[in-house]
């Protein structure tokens, strides 16, 4: 059995306010309802510093909502220290990719594995795509992909 906070994922997405705090809040009801969310540290950031400080995206909100999961996060740029504490870094895009591995480059003891959250999708939809500019139907499409996937980690990774 696996020590109390042992296992640990940052979900990143470019301004931490969509896509990553759903994913943040998806996983969390995951693990709270598999009886493991002890075991478990969860965290979201951003690769840019546009939305620091600010709370999760209204239509990300209302999308939650109505799914009956709560979400609260206040956004923050990704540092150098996460590298180093998280053993999985899951990202959105190829542009989250691109990102974090040259982030990454220059931190020593990076010790996360940095991969695309849809790299899990049992459906096969590699990238989880912006919803900034979108529409709510956008935000459903983002929640129902950080579902499959979240699950998908999860049963991989216990
Ligand atoms: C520097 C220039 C950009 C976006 C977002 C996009 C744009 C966002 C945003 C996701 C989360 C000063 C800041 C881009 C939060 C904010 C508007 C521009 C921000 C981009 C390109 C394609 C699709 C979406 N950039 N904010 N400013 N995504």
């Amino acid at each position: 059995m696996a020590a109390p906070g042992s296992k640990s994922v940052l979900f990143v997405c470019l301004g931490n306010i969509c896509r990553s705090p759903i994913a943040e809040a998806v996983f969390q009801k995951l693990v709270t309802d598999n009886g493991v969310a002890d075991k478990w540290r969860i965290d979201s950031a951003a690769t840019s510093t546009y939305e620091i400080g600010n709370p999760p995206d209204d239509r990300g909100l209302a999308c939650m909502k109505r799914h009956g999961v709560s979400m609260r996060h206040v956004a923050r740029q990704i540092t150098k220290d996460d590298f180093m504490k998280f053993d999985h870094i899951l990202c959105m895009d190829e542009n989250n990719l691109r990102d974090l591995n040259k982030k990454a480059s220059s931190v020593n003891k990076c010790k996360a594995k940095i991969e695309l959250l849809g790299s899990y999708d049992p459906e096969k939809q590699l990238i989880i795509q912006d919803p900034y500019y979108g529409s709510a139907k956008d935000f459903e499409t983002v929640y129902e992909q950080c579902v499959r996937c979240c699950k998908a980690f999860l049963e991989q990774h216990s």
